[in-house]
Parts: structure tokens; sequence; C-alpha cells
């Protein structure tokens, strides 16, 4: 008498020439294609950085917002006597908190991009300003080669409903004043919707503390010969609480940095022309 073993349900059944019979649903053993330089882009890893100071109000409406292609969050707070923090940590428990080590905006993002570990580096405000559905844009240009993609509400798709008369006229001359100096077209300045490439951080040689920084940024971005793209960006108006800037002062604080980075100022921070 011959017996059968009783049939596992976890083993598949033996076809005539032994080998297990493949179902529907098995996974195929596919034979890898060699992978060439330039054949497949591989993806940047992404940290945003993001300033804020009394800005617990905010902090939902934009962390909910951020978009998945961002790795890292980094958070620097100034101080803040609200709960901006733990707002931050409870809407995003993987967000990775920074110290400023001194007081300004410039502070702040120095200290953030310091801190970055992405290769890409975005940096927003936490006011609910800047819409973080934006940031793929700005990737998008970095991706294609570019290395320093500024957002611009002055071209098509861009806009502010947030720039007040004065700062518009302010903006507007001190735009004149850096496309002069700097024999450059840009559209927009004062503006602090940015992405570059982390690898040339140390080229963009940051020393700003306050709102200036995002004009001492793109002055030594155009001096480094970086690649520079503009993308349309659309400024909305804060959420709630008060702003920082004080145009007037902040203003000259711009032009200063402007004039002193000047190309062949004898003031300016040396930068490696050509280095690249
Ligand atoms: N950590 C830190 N963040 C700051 C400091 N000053 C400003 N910020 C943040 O930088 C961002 C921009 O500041 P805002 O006050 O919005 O300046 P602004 O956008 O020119 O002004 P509004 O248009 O009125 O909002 C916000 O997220 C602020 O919370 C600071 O000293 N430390
Ligand atoms: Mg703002």
């Amino acid at each position: 008498m011959s017996t059968t073993a009783p049939s596992d349900p976890q083993q598949p059944s033996p076809t005539p020439n032994g080998r297990p019979m493949r179902r529907s649903g098995d996974r195929r053993e596919q034979p890898k294609p060699m992978r060439r330089a330039g054949d497949v882009p591989a993806r940047h890893t992404v940290s945003l950085v993001v300033p804020a100071h009394n800005e617990a109000r905010n902090i939902p409406w934009v962390f909910e917002q951020i978009p998945r292609c961002v790795d890292e969050v980094i958070l620097v707070d100034g101080s803040s006597s609200d709960a901006t923090l733990a707002m931050a940590r409870h809407c995003l428990p993987t967000v990775r908190s920074v110290q400023q080590t001194g007081p300004g905006k410039g502070n702040a993002l120095r200290t953030g991009f310091a801190a970055a570990t992405g290769d890409y580096i975005v940096m927003m405000d936490a006011d609910g300003s800047m819409w973080p559905g934006e940031i793929p844009h700005y990737l998008h240009f970095l991706d294609n080669g570019y290395d320093f993609v500024k957002g611009s509400r002055c071209i098509a798709g861009g806009g502010s409903l947030d720039l007040t008369r004065i700062r518009s006229l302010g903006n507007r001359a001190l735009l004149t004043v850096v496309n002069r100096l700097y024999h450059t077209m840009l559209t927009d300045l004062c503006y602090g919707y940015c992405a570059f490439r982390r690898s040339f951080l140390d080229e963009l040689r940051l020393r700003s503390s306050g709102f200036e920084i995002e004009a001492e940024m793109i002055a030594h971005a155009l001096r480094s010969g970086l690649r520079i793209a503009e993308v349309p960006s659309l400024e909305l108006p804060r959420r709630s609480g008060r702003s920082h800037l004080h145009a007037v002062a902040d203003g000259r604080r711009v032009l200063r940095t402007l004039i002193a980075e000047r190309p062949g100022a004898r003031s300016a921070a040396p930068v490696a022309v050509g280095e690249r």
C-alpha cells in the first residue's frame, strides 16, 4: 500500500519536471540591465531649512504641505517665546530642531545650512507666505543642472499678495543695483525662497546675520559663477503674527551688502571664481 504525504499548502505543487510550478503573483527574476553613467539619474536627497521665530500658529499649515520629496526638515528656532518648537514636533515628529547661535534670520539660516545633510538645500519661511508645494519646481531645475535656484515673484506665473508699496519700490531699486553691479538680468531680489546644491555651501561664504543674507547668497552665487535659475513663485500673506522685517533699515543693509560684495570690491569676501 502506498502512502502519500499530505499536501502542504505552503509548498508549491511539483510539476512533472520536478520544479515548483510558477503561480501568478510569484516574483519573476528579471535579468538586470547594466547601468551606465547617465542612464538613470540618482535621486538626490533634500534638506528643507525653515527659520522660525514665534511662528507656532503658522507651522501646522506649512508642515502639513511639505511634499514627500523632502528627506529632512530642519527647524531653526530663534528662541521663540511661543510654542513654535512644540508645534513643529507635534506636526512632524521627525523634524530636526537646531538652536541658532546668534540673532537674526541670516544667522538662523547659516546654522540650518551647516546642520543640513541633503544633496540639495531648500530654504523656506515658516510664516505660511511660501507654499511648500512649489518645492518640486526648485528641485526640477537643480536636477537639470542648475546650481542655485531662486523664486521670483516678478515673472509670469509668480506674484505677491503680500508686497506693500514701499517694499515693492525698495525691491525694484535694489534689483536695479544688483543687475547693474553684477551685469545680470534677475527679476527679483529680496525673496527668501531658494534652493541650491549643498556642495556649493562653502563657495557661498555666508557671513550675514540679518535679512540681507538673501542678497548675500545671490551676490556670491553670481560672483562664483554658479548656474542660477529663477522659478515663478507666488508669495502669500503671512498667515498670522507679526513681520520681523524693517523695510528701511533692512533695505539699507541689503544695499550695503550688495555694494561691499560687488565684483572687484576690496572688502568683498574672497570668492573662488572659476574654481569649478
Ligand atoms: N530663527 C529665526 N527666524 C527668524 C528670525 N527673524 C525672522 N525669522 C523667520 O524668518 C522668516 C521670514 O521672516 P518674516 O518676519 O516673515 O519676514 P518677511 O517675510 O520679510 O515679512 P512679512 O512679509 O511681513 O512676513 C519667518 O519664518 C520668520 O519666523 C530670527 O531672528 N531667527
Ligand atoms: Mg514673511
